[in-house]
């Protein structure tokens, strides 16, 4: 994309993950800004071991290489970013106004799941001439830009829970412009990341569009789980969460928006 760090975009038909490939080329020492797009993928990667599912040609599945210069505990800001540039993206091309559902999904206005972003890091790569002292991060994000059409595309698991931008507009999306969008919304978020005022301005655009701050959330831990209202973000981008009056930090894991009783009851 002219005008931006990402002019280093490599296209495939197919690839096992483009999260994978970047990681192997920042291993190699490949720079910031190296992009990997492509039109389908054989083992496309969710977090926790999970997969991503898209038929070839229909939704962005994309990934980038950053090596932000970022304080140990920030490193969260780097799929943060991502996440936002997606909304502005989205926000741009259909006029639809996604919210982050933390810690990774965006979700369309009725709660149902458009994109999610995967950022995975190699703390053994080599540093790069570029003068950034971190590890690097890879950043994917698959946006079901075409796929699902309707709830009739999808598989069981799927269904009530997945929507693409195909069907809250109505007609299909060209996925090269919402690639456009998202890398030009990126460029001056990841220049954020190399500031303190920088990092503090995009966590202030990460709570403002964290839709799960103010609802009353379900956590599911390893061998607990517990109900309560979501409240905040930390610096760190941990959950905080009020049970009961209990201040709780949730540092990893999932979340399910549950309505509260007041909401069931006027629906
Ligand atoms: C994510 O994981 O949401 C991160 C997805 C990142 C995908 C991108 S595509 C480009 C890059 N290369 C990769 O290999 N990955 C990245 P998670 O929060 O774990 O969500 C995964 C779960 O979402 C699955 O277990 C399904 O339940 C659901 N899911 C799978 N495909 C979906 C889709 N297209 N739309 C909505 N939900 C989906």
């Amino acid at each position: 994309m002219p005008g931006t760090r990402f002019t280093d975009i490599r296209r495939f038909d197919s690839i096992d993950s483009t999260n994978r490939y970047l990681l192997e080329e920042a291993r190699a020492g490949a720079p910031e800004g190296v992009v990997a797009v492509s039109d389908h993928q054989t083992a496309g990667r969710g977090r926790l071991g999970r997969s991503w599912e898209a038929p070839p040609g229909s939704n962005l599945l994309v990934s980038v290489l950053l090596r932000p210069d970022l304080p140990g505990d920030q490193q969260h800001l780097a799929s943060a970013v991502v996440a936002l540039a997606a909304l502005d993206a989205v926000d741009t091309v259909v006029g639809v106004r996604l919210g982050v559902k933390w810690p990774n999904d965006l979700l369309g206005p009725d709660g149902r799941k458009v994109a999610g972003v995967l950022a995975e890091t190699d703390l053994g790569a080599p540093a790069t001439r570029t003068g950034a002292t971190g590890p690097p991060i890879v950043v994917g994000i698959g946006i079901n830009v075409n796929w699902p059409a309707d709830a009739a595309d999808l598989p069981e698991g799927l269904i009530g829970l997945a929507t693409s931008l195909r069907e809250l507009v109505g007609r299909p999306i060209a996925r090269s412009e919402v690639l456009d969008a998202l890398l030009e919304a990126m460029e001056p978020r990841v220049g954020d990341l190399g500031t303190a005022s920088g990092r503090i301005r995009q966590a202030g655009d990460l709570r403002a569009a964290c839709t799960t701050i103010g609802t009353r959330v379900r956590v599911d831990l390893a061998n607990e789980w517990f109900e309560g209202t979501a409240t905040d973000l930390t610096p760190e981008g941990h959950l905080v969460v009020d049970v009961s009056g209990t201040r709780r930090t949730v540092v990893a894991g999932d979340v399910v928006h549950v309505r509260s009783r007041e909401e069931a009851d006027r629906a």
